[in-house]
């Protein structure tokens, strides 16, 4: 075995991949569920999607459960999604499902990247692409390294037709949308509300109503479009987050033949 070829396969391949993922459909900031279900679905409709994930690890908040205790609930409405993907459940009571929380993690991931999405760890989201009438239009990135070491080097950007805010509970894009480009988003007051304290069940219903495109290009999904909304938080119950992750999919795959 030679170093010089392994070396030459790593960085030729992770190139190719990044070069050819300058243009493309749909962006994703975050690869939490509701953005890793985003493009599954996406992929599996033959859209280009590509995910941003700041992280060494993909999966954001699944893999610690509830308070460390690896497993999550789901409905029945996630538990749909989740046989999709090929998610174990087990019934606890009627419309409670545990989840393995780490079978989870890894099998949402393993099944994005085989449906079609090119995933990207360790980069980080640091701003938006503008186009006319403050269309977002790509994303801007950086190696997290860059960013955790503070290291003064601009970043590189990429275009896409949309972009899915899929970042948590920080909304990091839709902030950017406030902070910096200064627009007004689809929201009662413009501005991103701020997630509020826990309940489970008014959460769940309102997450998938909340996916929406709360700005021209730019879907919010998952415990972001809580966030921006105004919405509650809902703890370890995910049935929400794989919802919002589908409804984006769909939103997005009707929003691109227009
Ligand atoms: O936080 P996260 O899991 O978001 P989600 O898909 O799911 C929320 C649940 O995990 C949980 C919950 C449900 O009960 O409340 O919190 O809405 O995943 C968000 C991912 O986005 C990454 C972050 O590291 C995480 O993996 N992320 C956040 N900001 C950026 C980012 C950024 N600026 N650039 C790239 N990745």
């Amino acid at each position: 075995m030679d170093e010089v070829t392994i070396s030459r396969a790593i960085v030729e391949s992770y190139t190719k991949e990044l070069l050819d993922s300058l243009q493309v459909d749909v962006a994703i900031a975050g690869a939490g569920p509701s953005g890793l279900t985003a493009a599954y679905y996406l992929a599996n409709a033959g859209v280009k999607v590509a995910v941003f994930e700041r992280r060494l690890s993909v999966g954001g908040g699944i893999w610690g459960g509830g308070m460390m205790f690896n497993r999550l609930v789901v409905q029945d409405s996630g538990k749909v999604i989740l046989d999709d993907f090929g998610v174990r459940t087990s019934e606890y009571a009627p419309d409670y499902h545990i989840v393995d929380a780490v079978e989870m993690a890894s099998t949402l991931c393993s099944q994005a990247i085989k449906a079609g999405t090119r995933l990207f760890n360790l980069v980080s989201v640091e701003d938006v692409v503008i186009r006319e009438n403050d269309r977002i239009s790509g994303l801007v990135l950086n190696w997290t390294a860059v960013e955790m070491a503070k290291l003064h080097i601009d970043p590189l950007a990429i275009h896409s037709r949309l972009v899915i805010d899929a970042t948590g509970h920080a909304c990091e894009v839709c902030q950017l949308v406030v902070n910096r480009v200064g627009g007004k988003l689809r929201t009662p007051s413009g501005a991103v509300m701020g997630e509020r304290s826990m309940w489970a069940e008014v959460a769940e219903q309102r997450t998938p109503k909340h996916t929406v495109e709360v700005y021209p290009g730019l879907v919010v999904s998952g415990m972001a479009a809580n966030a921006v909304f105004g919405a509650p938080r809902m703890g370890p119950i995910f049935g929400g987050m794989l919802l919002s992750g589908k409804i984006a999919a769909d939103l997005c795959v009707e929003l691109l033949k227009s």
